[in-house]
C-alpha cells in the first residue's frame, strides 16, 4: 500500500487575513457614516437645504431665448434637437405677442433625441372675468353667475428675462398687460435657492414659480368679483383636486398647485378655485381663479415637474447603507477576534506525578 501525500485542496482563509480585512471594512465603513453625518448637516451655500439633498436632486438646465419664446431644457440640443438618448424635460414660456395668449408648455422625454414627448402638460393664461356672484358661494360658474367685463389676456409682453438675483442663481422672466395691472414673473433653478418674496421660499430644482401681481385694479363696477380664466391642456387625462391638477404617463408627473391663498390690499385672503364638474376625464379643460374684489393683489401658484433620475448610472456613495456595513462589520471583527482568541490559547493541561511502581 503506497503512502497517500497530503494535499490541501480545501479552500481555507487565514482568521488574521480575515482580521485585517474586516477591520479595514470597518475603518472605512465608519468613516463613510461620519462623512455623511458631516454633510447631513453642512449646507455650504446657506439655502436651508443640506449638500446631500442638493446633490442628489439638482439638474441641468439649459436656456434659449428667441422672438416669441423662453425655453428651459434638462439636456443640450443643437439646431433644436439633441443626438443623445436621455431622459429630459422642457418647459417653454410663449407670448405670441398681438391677439396671442401667454402660454407655459412642458413637455417629458424618456429619449429626447425622438423629438416625442411621453407626456405633455401647458396652460393659457385666457381672461379677466369680472362677474357678479349671483348664488354667492365665492366661485365664478359661467353657468350660473352674470360676467360684467372681460378682459382677454392677449396683449401680454415680455418685459423682462435674465438670469441671477441677488446674486441667486436663478432664471426670471416677467410678462406684463400693456397698461401693467397685470403681471406675471416666473422663476426656476438648476438648484435650490432661495427666493426672497413677502417671506424666504426655497426653489427648488424641478419647478417653476409664477406670481401674479394686479397693480391699480379697477372694476367697471363696484360690487363685483374678478377671475382669472386658465385653459389647461395635456395629452394624458387631467386628475383635479382642491389644491392640485395632475397630470401623468409613467414616471413622468405634472403637477399645477391652486395655492388657496392670496394678498389683496395688504391682507392674506383665501381664493377658490373653479373646476370642471365633470366626473367623465378630460385631457382640456378650463378652471377659473376666484381672487375676490381688490386694488392689488398677489398671488403665488408653482408648477412642478416629476422624472424619474435624470442620471440613472451615477452611483451615489452615500446612497449605500454604510452605517449598516459598519455594525455589522465590527460584530464580524469581534466574533472572528474571540474565535481566535480562543483557537489560539495554549491549553493548560495539569499533569500530576507519574510514579511509576517497580513491578
Ligand atoms: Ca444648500
Ligand atoms: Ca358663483
Ligand atoms: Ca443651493
Amino acid at each position: 500500500m503506497s503512502k497517500e501525500k497530503f494535499v490541501r485542496d480545501k479552500p481555507h482563509v487565514n482568521i488574521a487575513t480575515l482580521l485585517v480585512v474586516f477591520s479595514m471594512i470597518t475603518a472605512l465603513s465608519f468613516s463613510m457614516v461620519i462623512y455623511e453625518s458631516v454633510i447631513l448637516f453642512s449646507d455650504s451655500d446657506g439655502d436651508t437645504i443640506a449638500d446631500n439633498i442638493e446633490a442628489r436632486s439638482t439638474h441641468p438646465l439649459f436656456f434659449e431665448v428667441k422672438e416669441d419664446r423662453l425655453g428651459y431644457q434638462t439636456y443640450e440640443t443643437v439646431n433644436g434637437s439633441s443626438a443623445s438618448h436621455e431622459l429630459g424635460h422642457n418647459l417653454n414660456i410663449f407670448n405670441d405677442g398681438v391677439g396671442g395668449l401667454l402660454e407655459i408648455d412642458s413637455r417629458f422625454y424618456e429619449d429626447v433625441s425622438t423629438g416625442i414627448p411621453n407626456l405633455e402638460f401647458g396652460w393659457n393664461y385666457e381672461s379677466l372675468i369680472e362677474f357678479v356672484d349671483s348664488d354667492s358661494n365665492g366661485l365664478f360658474e359661467p353657468a350660473t353667475d352674470t360676467v360684467v367685463g372681460l378682459t382677454p389676456l392677449t396683449n401680454m409682453i415680455r418685459v423682462k428675462f435674465g438670469f441671477g438675483i441677488d446674486g441667486q442663481p436663478i432664471y426670471y422672466s416677467q410678462f406684463s398687460t400693456s397698461d401693467g395691472i397685470l403681471t406675471v414673473d416666473f422663476y426656476t433653478a438648476r438648484e435650490h435657492v432661495l427666493l426672497a418674496r413677502q417671506v424666504s421660499t426655497v426653489l427648488a430644482p424641478g419647478e417653476i414659480k409664477s406670481y401674479l401681481t394686479f397693480t391699480n385694479f379697477m372694476p367697471v363696477t363696484g360690487g363685483t368679483k374678478l377671475a382669472l380664466h386658465l385653459s389647461l391642456s395635456s395629452s394624458h387625462d387631467l386628475v383635479f383636486s382642491n389644491s392640485k391638477v395632475e397630470a401623468s404617463a409613467g414616471e413622468f408627473k405634472a403637477e399645477y398647485e391652486l395655492e388657496d391663498w392670496i394678498i389683496r390690499d395688504g391682507s392674506e385672503g383665501i381664493v377658490n378655485t373653479t373646476l370642471p364638474s365633470t366626473t367623465v376625464p378630460v385631457k382640456d379643460a378650463s378652471i377659473y381663479i376666484n381672487f375676490g374684489s381688490f386694488t392689488n393683489a398677489s398671488y403665488d401658484p408653482h408648477y412642478r415637474w416629476f422624472t424619474p433620475p435624470l442620471s440613472r448610472n451615477t452611483f451615489v456613495v452615500n446612497n449605500f447603507p454604510w452605517s449598516y456595513l459598519a455594525i455589522g462589520s465590527v460584530t464580524t471583527v469581534m466574533l472572528v477576534s474571540i474565535l481566535y482568541a480562543v483557537r489560539k490559547r495554549p491549553g493548560r493541561v495539569k499533569y500530576s506525578d507519574i510514579t511509576l511502581k517497580k513491578g
